[in-house]
């Protein structure tokens, strides 16, 4: 499959990426199969039930509802459901995925993810533009299970926004791979990797999770983060997001997804460059 590179950096654009993407991740998920109707009817009728509770709490007009139809049928036309339900659906989605679990805090994985980035060892620079701006980042850490043994061969996939705030494959003029990698922990768990500090993310605001934004008087910024998937075998999947410490909207992220325990301390170096340790401790899979 290949992805397509849009040519323009608007929200459609990025929009109709991300909704592509989905499609070919995700596919089976179009049917919903082996549900049981039950828990259909009950899921359901309880989000319709939370809404009748609002419309005449609040009144709610023919003009807004009117207004939320437009809204709605805009989200799907700019490609923007992915967008819309990972900032403002999936934190909760995640936090029940992972309650149970007694290794690393998680977060959401959001709509740019792109799987199978190319392989760099366990010790290596991730895919980047020779000028590549932001501050370079040698990040080390290990991964090990829950009783602190060691996991080598666990795999650490990377991806993250550049200095400009923009994502490999979601905005146009990119290398394809940028700021995207596959990383392998040795034999003892341990894995190295050079990158360079992401911007601050403001959500597209010229489409329709933009026009929310707006008429609510909200902002659209996600605080500085770095995206990782993180898996061995025999264990959970970990999808988790690392933070910047200082980041204005730490405290206000739209997509509601930083935690305290996924909050970086890096150490800037004399030679302009930040290092910053992070390992991984990863549930072993149930069962
Ligand atoms: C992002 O980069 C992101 O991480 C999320 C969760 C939503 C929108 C853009
Ligand atoms: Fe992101």
């Amino acid at each position: 499959m290949s992805t397509t590179v849009n040519e323009s950096a608007t929200a459609a654009a990025s929009g109709a990426s991300a909704t592509e993407r989905f499609h070919a991740d995700k596919s089976p998920y179009a049917a919903v199969k082996d549900v049981p109707a039950e828990r259909v009817d009950t899921l359901a009728r309880e989000v319709l039930e939370a809404i009748y509770t609002t419309v005449r709490a609040h009144k709610v007009t023919y003009d807004e509802f009117n207004a939320l139809k437009a809204w709605l049928i805009g989200v799907g036309e700019d490609g923007e459901w992915p967008l819309f339900l990972d900032v403002w659906l999936e934190h909760v989605v995640e936090d029940v995925a992972t309650e149970h679990r007694e290794g690393n805090k998680g977060s959401i994985e959001g709509p740019y993810y792109v799987p199978d980035a190319p392989e760099q060892g366990a010790k290596g620079t991730i895919s980047m533009r020779d000028d590549e701006g932001g501050t370079p980042l040698v990040w080390s850490g290990q991964v090990t299970s829950c009783d602190g043994s060691a996991l080598g061969g666990a795999k650490v996939e990377l991806w993250h926004a550049d200095d400009d705030g923009f994502y490999s494959q979601f905005a146009p003029g990119i290398p394809e791979w940028n700021l995207r990698g596959t990383f392998t922990t040795d034999a003892d768990g341990y894995f190295e990797i050079t990158t360079v500090q992401p911007a601050p993310y403001q959500i597209p605001t010229d489409g329709s999770c933009g026009k929310l934004i707006a008429a609510a008087g909200w902002h659209a910024w996600r605080p500085a983060h770095l995206h990782v998937k993180v898996s061995a075998p025999g264990h959970e999947l970990l999808t988790a997001q690392l933070y910047f410490p200082g980041d204005e909207h730490n405290d206000d992220d739209i997509a509601s997804a930083v935690k305290p325990e996924l909050i970086l301390d890096p150490q800037q170096q004399a030679d302009g460059t930040a290092t910053v340790a992070y390992g991984f401790v990863l549930d072993p899979a149930k069962g």
